[in-house]
């Protein structure tokens, strides 16, 4: 496994064996078996069998804040009434995309049953953080589709300097992203980071090339090309197929990734026609503590 820690693409990650670990009651002993896949392993786990299918939402939201404490401080999400430890992701009736198709920047995203694009949730500062940890409990399950992606920050910085180093170079170098949907009150809806730096020795990312765009139409000025050439190359390696690892999550796994390493994505999902049952997951932020 300690190979992993280096970086890893769907082949050598895909033994189940390697991410998946069984839920235990003893919450102190599950956070140092999640550490260890967390900072010497893949930089994720699948905690399977986490008992929250019989409880009611505000309960499985319970069981994720506990779940994560041992591991590090959960984060505020959310604004005003809206603010809470666990923040529900499920279909509100958000829709990421209007009616012309484009994308629609201040709505919640993780609200929506649309497709969501490979990103780190660090990579805006939701809410003014920038978790290390990010897990999502799932709840409830959809009727079809919803599966989540994920892909090595580290992989994918590995095959930048290989195939385009000029633009590797200033993707090291701050962007700016939209986080118009997570903006503190009071702060500026643009934030500014380096898509990859290198921190306390090791690599940290910020990725999400959709906000890194979009950042653009709020600063009113066209984004220059040598940068909208590095964001176009970065999007080409994250879609490489040899480098996601496709996950069906169940009722009851719970994902926990190092957020500032591991990239998640979702596909487009339908859900049940009863309300009690549709899609529902419980995701939480932390620093690592
Ligand atoms: O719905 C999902 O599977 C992922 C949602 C997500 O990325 C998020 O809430 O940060
Ligand atoms: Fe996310």
């Amino acid at each position: 496994m300690a190979g992993l820690a280096h970086g890893w693409d769907r082949r050598s990650v895909s033994d189940r064996a390697l991410h998946v670990l069984p839920y235990e009651g003893d919450h102190d002993a599950l956070a140092r078996r999640l550490r260890t896949r967390l900072t010497s392993g893949p930089g994720f786990a699948v905690v399977t069998g986490v008992p929250v299918h019989a409880l009611p939402t505000e309960q499985a939201q319970e069981m994720a804040v506990a779940m994560m404490r041992p591991l590090g401080r959960p984060l505020p999400q959310g604004t005003g009434s809206d603010e809470s430890l666990a923040w529900l992701v499920r279909d509100e009736g958000v829709s990421a995309h209007t009616d012309e198709r484009r994308f629609s920047e201040p709505a919640y995203t993780s609200k929506s049953r649309g497709h969501l694009h490979l990103h780190n949730d660090a990579a805006v500062s939701p809410f003014g953080h920038e978790p290390d940890y990010v897990s999502l409990l799932v709840h409830r399950t959809a009727r079809a589709g919803g599966a989540t992606v994920l892909v090595d920050a580290l992989t994918v910085h590995r095959v930048l300097a290989h195939d385009h180093p000029d633009h590797l170079a200033l993707l090291h170098t701050p962007f700016a992203f939209d986080r118009r949907h997570v903006t503190p009150p009071g702060r500026s809806p643009v934030v500014w980071g380096a898509p990859f730096a290198h921190r306390d020795g090791h690599l940290r990312a910020r990725c999400n090339t959709v906000r890194m765009r979009g950042a653009y139409h709020l600063l009113d000025r066209p984004l220059p090309a040598v940068r909208g050439a590095a964001i176009d190359a970065l999007d080409e390696v994250l879609h490489r197929p040899e480098l996601a690892l496709t996950l069906e999550l169940a009722e009851g796994d719970c994902l926990v990734v190092d957020d500032r390493r591991i990239l998640h994505g979702r596909t487009t999902y339908q859900d049940h026609d009863d309300p009690g049952r549709r899609r529902c997951l419980v995701r939480v932020m932390a620093h690592a503590g």
